[in-house]
């Protein structure tokens, strides 16, 4: 069903991202539970004040660090990734020469097609997990821990944009960075991460690509040491003295939040 939104509405920008997913789910590629998950991704990003906060660009300038010390960076693309940033992932896959691997929690065979298919229409030359994902990850149970033995299974640095907390946990175990794009800082998968990007996808992965061309000349010493001197912990207290004052301060005012 189309959807007419005046681009008056206050909330437009963010209306049109609900009918994104809406549409990948009418297609067939979007779980029903990715439409629940960003529900609760929008409550944290009302929280956080739908706003690149500094945290998170801290965040962001060392996992493009990471990346780009990678040898074999891979991002993982599920149904709500596919939805709202499939031209973001291929475009900084290019920039930090990452592999593209469909990994999904509902997985079906149907679902990985529709998502490689909306990669490769963004320009996406290898899309991994589709009908080579005959490796597992250990001691994961979910459909997730099924990979590409060419990707997340050999991968030394992993993007998850928006994810559960298992997968995350079981990568670590396995000695490998795990990057986290999610906008609940309390989340298992915000707390398992070597690095943890509290923003909205959709905001964090265009800032990923500024930052992977800014950083594209920088030598192997300057990415190393914006690493040593990152700490996801404090990052992760940032975010919520962010969210703890930012309360405080609306608390106190008149001010009104359009909802
Ligand atoms: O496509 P599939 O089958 O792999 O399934 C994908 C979902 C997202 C349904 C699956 O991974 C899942 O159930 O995830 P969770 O456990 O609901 O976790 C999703 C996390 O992403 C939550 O912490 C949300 O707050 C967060 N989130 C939701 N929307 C966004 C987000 N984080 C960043 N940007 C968003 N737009």
């Amino acid at each position: 069903m189309e959807v007419n939104i005046p681009p008056t509405h206050p909330r437009y920008q963010s209306l049109l991202i609900r009918e994104k997913l809406i549409k990948g789910f009418e297609e067939g590629y979007v779980a029903k539970a990715g439409l629940i998950a960003h529900g609760r991704g929008e409550c944290f990003d009302y929280l956080i004040g739908e706003t690149t906060i500094e945290p998170a660009l801290k965040a962001i300038e060392a996992a493009v660090a990471a990346l780009l010390l990678s040898n074999n960076p891979v991002i993982s693309v599920n149904g709500n990734v596919a939805a709202l940033v499939p031209e973001e992932v291929v475009k900084l896959a290019e920039l930090v020469n990452a592999k593209i691997e469909v990994n999904l929690f509902y997985r079906s065979e149907e679902r990985v097609m529709k998502i490689a298919e909306v990669l490769r229409a963004c320009g996406a030359r290898e899309v991994l997990g589709v009908s080579d994902a005959t490796a597992e990850i250990p001691e994961l149970m979910s459909e997730r821990r099924r990979v590409s033995p060419r990707g997340i299974l050999i991968a030394d640095t992993v993007l998850v944009p928006l994810e559960d907390g298992d997968r995350t946990e079981a990568l670590r175990r396995l000695g490998k960075t795990v990057i986290a794009i999610d906008l609940n800082p309390l989340s298992r998968t915000a707390r398992a991460a070597s690095i943890t990007i509290v923003d909205n996808v959709v905001r964090a992965m265009p800032k990923m690509i500024e930052y992977a061309q800014k950083l594209s000349n920088a030598s192997r010493e300057e990415l190393s040491s914006i690493l040593r001197e990152y700490d996801n912990n404090a990052i992760l207290s940032e975010v919520l003295k962010h969210i703890r004052n930012r309360l405080e301060e609306l608390s106190k005012s008149n001010l009104l939040i359009q909802c």
